[in-house]
């Protein structure tokens, strides 16, 4: 197998969760940055590769994967250990759920694009901050209800699932658009994930591309 290649950016949190998955796999990769501020994600040979353009995408022993969820869970069933989703059918769907609180409600509300095109709509650069800061304060207050009543250091006791996986970026969002960290449920878990190393190496600032 040729070494997987992972298009993303520093401060891609979709392309984060990669690279936190990627590292509890213990699945070594080499990195493609594609500049989102100055449009690399829309340059004709990365729109090849995706024709969304957007990080992450995966190239995989001659294919590409796209989207970050589907990523997770292929290298969920490639390399099965340590698992990211319980055994368990219920307890599955609870983890998948605050993933996708996150993955599919949150984040996509408040990436580069939308933000660009609100500022096209017309918006002033707070009334865009305002946008997003609300939308990542109501996605996190959900995460939060859903995870209440539960024990253990990470979101679904003392395993990491994929809903650490996509907590711990989407709280780099949250501090940069200013949003109040009124959650210590959260902050405990993420506390508890960035002391392991998997996912302190995958944060933005240790990527070789940040600036
Ligand atoms: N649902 C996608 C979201 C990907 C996404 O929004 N990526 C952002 C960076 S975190 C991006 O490429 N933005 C560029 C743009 O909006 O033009 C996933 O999970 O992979």
């Amino acid at each position: 197998m040729t070494t997987p290649v992972l298009h993303g950016y520093f401060r891609s949190t979709a392309a984060y969760r990669v690279r936190i998955a990627l590292n509890l796999k213990r699945v070594a990769w080499r990195d493609v940055f594609h500049h989102l501020r100055h449009g690399g994600q829309r340059a004709p040979d990365y729109l090849a590769l995706n024709p969304q353009g957007l990080v992450p995408a995966l190239e995989w022993d001659g294919v590409v994967l796209t989207q970050s969820l589907a990523i997770c869970e292929f290298l969920e069933e490639m390399v099965p250990s340590p698992a990211l989703l319980p055994g368990d059918a219920v307890a599955r769907a609870k983890v998948r759920a605050v993933a996708q609180v996150i993955a599919c409600d949150t984040h996509p509300v408040q990436n580069l694009r939308v933000l660009q095109r609100l500022r096209v709509a017309g918006l002033d650069e707070t009334a865009v901050n305002d946008w997003a800061r609300d939308t990542i304060a109501e996605g996190l207050a959900a995460c939060d209800a859903l995870l209440a009543g539960g024990t253990g250091q990470y979101c679904f006791g003392e395993r990491v699932t994929l809903a650490d996986v996509c907590l711990v970026p989407q709280l780099v969002n949250a501090r940069r658009f200013g949003v109040a960290l009124r959650w210590p449920r959260l902050l405990a878990v993420e506390a508890a994930c960035l002391a392991l190393p998997a996912f302190a190496e995958a944060a933005p600032e240790r990527q070789p591309d940040a600036e």
